[in-house]
C-alpha cells in the first residue's frame, strides 16, 4: 500500500493510516482525497485479517485542518458540486466500511477534518485536540457531511451554533457534547484507539459490521440533507464573500464581506 500523502502500517489486524502533510496541517487536498479512496474503497477491502482502522494526522499540530484552501482558488460552482459529492462519497466510504474505523484526533479537526472524524465510528480526541467547523470564515458553508453529521453528534442547536460562530471545542467539551467518545493525554490517542480495536476485534467480525451497516441505517433518509448540503455547498461557492474569505486567508488577513 503506497499513496502520496498517506503513511500505513499493518499489525495485528489492525491498520494505522496517518494522513501526511503536516506543514499544511494535513489539510484535505485532491491527492490525499484521492489515497483516501483507494485505501478505503480498494486496498483496505482485500487486506487478509483486517479488524479495524485508526486514522491519525501526522504531526503535533493536526487532525486535519479542513479542505485545502489553496485549492479553492477559481473554484466554481460545479467545480464546487464535484468536490463536495466527491468528498460526500469518499466520506460515505469510510462511514460505510466493514470495519471499524477510529479517528485519533491530537491537535486540530477543523472544517473538513471535523468532518473526516465524524465519519469515523468512533472519536479518541487527546486532551490538545480542537474541534470546529469554520467554513463560514471563508464564506462558505461545510461541504463533506458536516452539516448534517453534527447534528447526529451533538444535537441542533449546538451544531448550529458551532457552525455559525465558527468556535472551536476543545476536547473536554467535545466529550461533554458526544462529538469525542474519549479524551486521553497528548500523545496516547492512537495507543487508546487501538486499545478499543482490539477489544471489538474479540468479537464476532460479522456482527460488528452488520452494526455498522444496521446503525447507520438509522440516519439513511435518502440523503435527502447531504444532497441538500452539495447543493447548497455549490451556491456559496458562486459567492463573491467565498473568493474575499478564501483569499483573506491566504493573505493572512481578515475578511471583509459584502453579503453578495
Ligand atoms: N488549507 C491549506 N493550508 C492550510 C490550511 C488549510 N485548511 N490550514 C492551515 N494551512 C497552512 C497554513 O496556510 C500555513 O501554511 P504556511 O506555513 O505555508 O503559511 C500552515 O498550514 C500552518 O498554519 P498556520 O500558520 O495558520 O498555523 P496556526 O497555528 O497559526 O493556525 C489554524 C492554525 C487555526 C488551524 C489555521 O491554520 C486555520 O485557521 N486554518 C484554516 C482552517 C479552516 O478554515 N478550515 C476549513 C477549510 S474549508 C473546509 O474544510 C470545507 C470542507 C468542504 C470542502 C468542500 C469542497 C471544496
Amino acid at each position: 500500500m503506497e499513496y502520496k500523502n498517506l503513511l500505513t502500517t499493518y499489525k495485528d489486524g489492525i491498520l494505522v493510516v496517518t494522513i501526511n502533510r503536516p506543514k499544511a496541517l494535513n489539510a484535505l487536498n485532491k491527492q490525499t482525497l484521492s489515497d483516501l479512496r483507494q485505501l478505503f474503497e480498494k486496498d483496505a477491502l482485500n487486506l487478509e485479517g483486517l479488524r479495524g482502522v485508526v486514522l491519525t494526522g501526522a504531526g503535533e499540530k493536526a487532525f486535519v485542518a479542513g479542505a485545502d484552501i489553496t485549492e479553492f482558488n477559481g473554484l466554481d460552482a460545479q467545480g464546487g458540486l464535484d468536490m463536495a459529492q466527491n468528498g460526500h462519497d469518499i466520506f460515505f466510504s469510510i462511514e460505510r466500511f466493514h470495519v471499524p474505523v477510529i479517528a485519533a484526533v491530537g491537535g486540530y479537526a477543523l472544517g473538513g477534518g471535523c468532518e473526516l472524524a465524524m465519519a469515523c465510528h468512533i472519536r479518541v480526541a487527546s486532551d490538545k485536540a480542537l474541534f470546529g467547523q469554520p467554513e463560514v470564515n471563508l464564506g462558505l458553508i461545510p461541504g463533506y457531511g458536516g452539516t448534517q453529521r453534527l447534528i447526529q453528534y451533538i444535537g441542533k442547536g449546538r451544531a448550529l451554533e458551532l457552525l455559525m460562530t465558527a468556535d472551536m471545542i476543545d476536547a473536554q467539551k467535545a466529550l461533554d457534547w458526544g462529538l469525542a467518545n474519549h479524551v486521553v493525554p497528548h500523545g496516547e490517542e492512537i495507543e487508546k484507539a487501538i486499545e478499543i480495536l482490539k477489544k471489538i476485534a474479540k468479537k464476532a467480525p460479522l456482527a460488528i459490521s452488520k452494526t455498522i451497516a444496521t446503525v447507520n441505517a438509522y440516519f439513511d433518509k435518502e440523503h435527502d440533507g447531504f444532497k441538500q448540503e452539495v447543493l447548497q455547498f455549490a451556491q456559496t461557492v458562486k459567492t463573491e464573500d467565498f473568493k474575499e474569505g478564501a483569499a483573506a486567508f491566504l493573505e493572512k488577513r481578515k475578511a471583509v464581506f459584502q453579503g453578495k
